[in-house]
């Protein structure tokens, strides 16, 4: 029997909460009416926000050195599903889940997807795997997948996609993520034209495998793990590969793989205009690939984002429909309370994004007024809307405070009891 939480309980701790959200909600209502703003139509398009929840990130993560499991860990699909399902009973905006082949990998998928329907979970985007060899695996993948010079690897490779496609038509998703960590350690390692060729060679085969409503997803990745050259680096050999794939392959952006401080928000703005955005990998980084929790450290390059994706809408950019997912590693907090915290957050940058005047912007920009271009986006960002965000939780049957609902009901301490720990703490991110 999947484990919930109780209905009655959230509803008790709102109870203690409603009346202050009410409060500040009718405080912050008069303030955006002030700018002729309808808090309501605001909140009706939180109510709307959706992000999906990796399948990997519900359990601690790791790193190359270790990895510390916590309590009732869990430990397959099944329980992956159970966790992501009491996210999105709390959080109402995490309704779809994002599984990674074959490490999801089941049996029988129409009973995955019978379970899912039951605890109203629906299927992002299918991740596929060709970084990792699978247990007596014929051809490896050490010196790469898609790009391997080996014509039987990159088959290989090649199959293990068309098959993620069939499991994910089972499922009911739309998207295959293909990221490959291909690559060279040393100069003269690898002819970059000539890898670059058998990736896309590789990838044509995938994508004429595409069902005509389905996407093909590139992630690009600076490094990691080759550290001299990646076969997908940049948002630059990105769109040139969905570009070359046809209209069906766009680019995905994972805030965590690019260079420090490089400008994440331009990029999504050119891949907007060519009509590549597919979609995102949020999170947070310092340094590298850190997969920290969105918006943790950088929440105004989130809401600069944000307000790129706004800007489309409100321009009505054809073809505009990127797909929003969470790809963090949660390797010293509670998975679910960071997923929790992470897909509000990026639902903040969201909304604090259309509260941005659009025309006063324009005119500013217009008239290279750039301390009132600045100051109209930073309102936009310093106006606290968590109100918002807790009303459109409080009317989907959420919690108004997630985290402390979530503690309140001791999820992790009982299902600690029902899931024998996995032991084995090993390293790596999952
Ligand atoms: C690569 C990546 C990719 C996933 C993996 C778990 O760093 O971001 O999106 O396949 O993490
Ligand atoms: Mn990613």
């Amino acid at each position: 029997m999947t484990q919930r939480i109780d209905k009655a309980l959230i509803a008790e701790e709102n109870a203690k909460l409603e009346s202050y959200l009410k409060e500040d909600y009718q405080a912050l209502g008069n303030q955006l009416a002030r700018k002729n703003i309808n808090i309501d139509d605001i909140t009706a398009k939180a109510e709307e926000f959706q992000i999906a929840v990796p399948s990997w990130g519900t359990g601690t993560g790791g790193t190359r050195f270790a990895r510390f499991p916590g309590e009732g860990e869990p430990r397959n699909i099944w329980e992956k599903l159970e966790d992501s399902a009491v996210i999105n009973d709390l959080s109402q905006c995490t309704e779809r889940v994002s599984p990674h082949f074959p490490w999801d990998k089941v049996d029988d998928f129409s009973e995955l997807k019978q379970t899912s329907d039951s605890v109203n979970l629906k299927w992002d985007s299918i991740n596929s795997n060709t970084f990792q060899d699978q247990p007596g695996q014929e051809h490896s993948y050490k010196y790469g997948s898609l790009a391997n010079t080996s014509v039987a690897a990159r088959d290989l490779a090649i199959q293990h996609n068309l098959d993620c496609i069939e499991w994910g038509k089972e499922l009911g998703s739309k998207t295959l993520t293909v990221w490959v960590g291909d690559g060279s350690n040393h100069p003269g390692q690898q002819h970059f034209q000539s890898a670059f060729e058998r990736y896309l060679e590789s990838m044509k085969t995938i994508y004429a495998g595409l069902p005509s409503d389905w996407e093909l997803h590139i992630e690009h990745k600076m490094f990691e793990p080759a550290f001299y050259s990646t076969i997908i680096q940049d948002w630059g050999s990105n769109i040139l590969a969905a570009m070359e794939l046809g209209p069906q392959a766009k680019s995905l952006v994972d805030l965590g793989h690019h260079a420090p401080n490089v400008n994440i928000e331009m990029i999504v703005s050119r891949l907007i205009q060519f009509k590549k955005l597919g979609g995102f990998h949020f999170n947070d980084s310092k340094y590298g690939d850190d997969d920290l929790d969105s918006g943790s450290l950088h929440p105004y390059q989130q809401f600069l984002i944000f307000n790129e994706l706004v800007d489309a809408e409100y321009r009505g950019q054809e073809g505009f429909k990127p797909n929003y997912m969470l790809d963090q590693s949660h390797n010293v907090t509670a998975p679910i309370e960071s997923l929790m915290n992470s897909a509000a957050s990026v639902q903040r940058s969201y909304i604090s994004a259309l509260l941005v005047n659009r025309p006063q912007l324009t005119e500013y920009q217009t008239n290279n007024d750039a301390l009132m271009c600045s100051n109209t986006l930073k309102n936009a960002f310093n106006t606290d809307i968590s109100p918002i965000l807790a009303m459109a939780r409080f009317r989907k049957g959420g919690a108004i405070d997630p985290i402390a609902t979530y503690r309140k009901a001791n999820y992790r301490g009982i299902v600690g009891k029902l899931r024998p720990s996995s032991g084995g703490n090993g390293s790596g991110i999952v």
